[in-house]
């Protein structure tokens, strides 16, 4: 097992996110709030910090001011105790573009390695929501001898277009086959309705990294993608294993948590990660404290239920009042105000909302600093709301930052 120390974590964190738009019409994939107090990127650097993977460098690119914003004032860590956790703005070291791809990103970035100089690096994702411990991941990584190894999870045949799909060897580790987002993706063995996808999370021995990443900037046919190039190039050297996220455990979790992950890409997958954590009992706990997924809560005081305010199978944050309102099946986030009289059902509304008195609003969601006037109805015709906000496929209606409804 090597020192933690000798462990270097890159997550990346550029990706647009076109698919969650109008909530990231400003703002990168990974900063988008999630669970009423905290950004998807927060789960990944929980899961590498729980590990004791304290050296972690986030690349960012597309639209990152808040998320260098929320890595700087909460997740910066001690350099003097040999920790970090750097935001690394797309450097334009080769000429004044932006990345063109993951692996590009890295690549760009390679001088972040030479300084660090680990022996091994952990290539996660910043846009799902899950526990895992990275260190399972590197243990077996470094007993199987690959130069890489890629977290794979079982996920429906038809879903797997999204994914890289994995095929094995006999011995269930040595990935044959890598396709990335196939249109007809490949079943396990077992199962006809069921592909092995890639996490998008890899662990590397860094030579192997750097030279791969080398080989492949020098590729002019390559679209410099890790899913689409790198990957591909390992398993091609048969060199490449998968890791059975499965047989992850992390402590405090349960039967029933065990193995979730979800990649929360588009807005009704959004809302229904939402509706699972306030459903009574939740697949994905948020009160693990013995893997606690980690925030920098805003200094507000508690929330306050006055004139008969309400709320059931919710969850509410701090600074919150709400004042003669019912709230059913919600997460309301810190800082909003809802007055009396209004119903608010299976909905995800984000800080600083103000909402008036008499307005029903059901299975939306509402971005940062909404203002909804009295009486106002939102989810309820869907004609009206297509006319005015989004609407997504699975009917949830969606409200972009900093509007105030009816102006
Ligand atoms: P996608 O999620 O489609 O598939 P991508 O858009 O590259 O791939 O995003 C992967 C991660 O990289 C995300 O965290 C994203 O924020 C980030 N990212 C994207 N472009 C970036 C850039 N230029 N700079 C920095 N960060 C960037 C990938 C894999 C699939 C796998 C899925 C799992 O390619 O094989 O199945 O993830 O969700």
């Amino acid at each position: 097992m090597p020192r933690k120390s000798r462990v270097l974590g890159i997550v990346l964190a550029g990706g647009e996110g076109k698919r969650l738009w109008p909530l990231t019409a400003d703002r990168a994939k990974p900063a988008v709030p999630f669970g009423g107090s905290y950004r998807l990127i927060d789960f990944v650097l929980s899961n590498l910090a729980n590990a004791g993977y304290l050296r972690i460098c986030v690349l960012t690119q597309y639209k990152s001011h808040s998320l260098d914003r929320h890595i700087t004032t909460s997740w910066r860590m001690s350099q003097l105790l040999g920790n970090f956790v750097t935001p690394v703005p797309a450097q334009q070291r080769l000429g004044p573009r932006w990345y063109t791809g993951s692996a590009d990103a890295i690549y760009q970035s390679l001088n972040l390695v030479y300084d660090d100089n680990p022996e091994y690096i952990v290539v996660f994702g910043a846009d799902h929501v899950y526990r895992m411990d990275p260190e399972q991941m590197v243990n077996q990584h470094i007993a199987s001898g690959a130069d890489v190894t890629v977290a794979g999870i079982r996920v429906p045949r038809m879903e797997a277009t999204a994914f890289g799909v994995i095929e094995t060897a006999a011995d269930g580790q040595k990935i044959n086959q890598f396709l990335e987002k196939p249109a007809d993706p490949p079943s396990v063995p077992d199962d006809p309705d069921v592909a092995y996808a890639s996490m998008g999370n890899y662990v590397f021995s860094t030579k192997a990294l750097i030279e791969a990443l080398k080989i492949d900037a020098a590729d002019e046919a390559s679209i410099h993608d890790m899913g689409a190039n790198i990957i591909p190039m390992f398993v091609n050297r048969g060199s490449a294993y998968v890791y059975d996220f499965s047989g992850n455990e992390v402590p405090g979790s349960t039967d029933r948590d065990r193995g979730y992950w979800r990649d929360v890409g588009t807005l009704d997958a959004y809302h229904e990660a939402h509706m699972d954590l306030v459903s009574v009992h939740p697949i994905f706990n948020l009160y693990n404290d013995q893997w606690p997924i980690l925030t920098l809560p805003p200094p507000l005081p508690p929330a306050k239920f006055i004139e008969n305010g309400a709320a059931r199978e919710s969850m509410v944050g701090p600074g919150t009042i709400i004042s003669g309102a019912n709230i059913e099946r919600s997460v309301i986030s810190d800082n909003v105000r809802i007055l009396g009289g209004t119903r608010v059902e299976g909905s995800v509304i984000m800080p600083g909302a103000r909402i008036g008195r008499g307005a029903l609003l059901r299975n939306v969601i509402l971005d940062k600093n909404v203002v909804v006037p009295d009486g106002a109805q939102i989810g309820v015709d869907h004609d009206y709301d297509r006319a005015h906000y989004t609407v997504t496929a699975g009917g949830i209606t969606v409200v972009g930052k900093n509007i105030t409804l009816g102006d």
